[in-house]
């Protein structure tokens, strides 16, 4: 096997080549690599490369689909389960103590209505599971009265939504006014490539994060 490279596990991601990107990942975090230098320098950089494979004029479904599977592969098969249980490790990804990953929240989180894209979430979800954080995941396409009913049941402290899509946005407006209705005043963060081009008071929410680990650190710090 040649020297493990980040850019190596980014190739392979990229081209959908998921048994070695999991054997790559492996190798990495086995020599001391960071997870979060994993995660922000070889898988999101390897999506990235595929935008013009995903467009409405060219969309090269199987390219795309053999990524993304490559992708969640190492979150699930790397990330999650070599960093289960290692609370110092977790906690320098978003450099706070390890105490702060012992208070108890619940995240509500999905893909809003109309967009399918999960992987982001899944890696939110993932990694704030890790982190001591209740999930529970409404999985991609949700409508907003559906975040707010899951808020009401599970006592939510945060809703967290994911867009990607510039058209489904404004659904995502809709989330606080449905949540006023029955009384409950969880916090609301939106993450996504989408909700990076608007602001906070557009979309009606208390915190656009820059990126997973940008919006779990204000799931475990932000009030
Ligand atoms: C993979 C992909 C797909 C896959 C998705 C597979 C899956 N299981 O998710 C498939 C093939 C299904 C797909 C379909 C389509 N796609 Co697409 N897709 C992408 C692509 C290449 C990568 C997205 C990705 O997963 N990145 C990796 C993840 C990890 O990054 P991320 O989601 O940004 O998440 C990070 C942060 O943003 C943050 N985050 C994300 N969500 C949240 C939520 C919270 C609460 C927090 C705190 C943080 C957070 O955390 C993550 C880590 O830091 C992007 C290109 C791009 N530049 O993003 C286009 C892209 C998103 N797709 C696009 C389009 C147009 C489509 C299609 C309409 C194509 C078509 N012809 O039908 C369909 C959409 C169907 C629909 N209704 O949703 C456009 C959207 C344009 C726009 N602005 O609206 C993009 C930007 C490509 C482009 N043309 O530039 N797509």
């Amino acid at each position: 096997m040649p020297m493990a490279d980040i850019s190596r596990l980014a190739m392979l991601v990229e081209a959908g080549e998921n048994t070695d990107a999991v054997a790559e990942a492996d190798l990495l975090i086995s020599l001391g690599i960071p997870a979060k230098t994993i995660i922000n320098e070889g898988l999101i950089p390897a999506l990235q490369s595929l935008k013009d494979k995903c467009t409405t004029e060219n969309f090269q479904l199987l390219d795309v689909l053999l990524a993304s599977r490559a992708m969640s592969e190492v979150i699930d098969q790397v990330i999650a389960r070599k960093l289960e249980g290692h609370m110092d490790l977790i906690a320098n990804m978003y450099e706070v103590a390890n105490k702060s990953l012992t208070k108890t929240k619940t995240l509500v989180i999905g893909t809003i209505q109309g967009d399918v894209h999960d992987l982001g979430k899944h890696l939110v979800a993932t990694l704030s599971r890790m982190s001591g954080i209740k999930v529970i995941n409404l999985g991609k396409d949700v409508p907003p009265e559906v975040f707010v009913e899951a808020a009401v049941r599970e006592k939510a402290d945060v809703i967290g939504v994911s867009s990607l899509m510039t058209v489904c946005l404004p659904a995502i407006n809709e989330i606080r006014q449905l949540a006023q209705k029955k009384a409950i005043y969880p916090r609301i963060v939106a993450g996504g490539a989408a909700v990076q081009q608007v602001d906070d008071g557009y979309l009606d929410v208390d915190y656009i994060a820059f990126d997973a680990f940008d919006g779990i650190n204000y799931f475990l710090n932000g009030w």
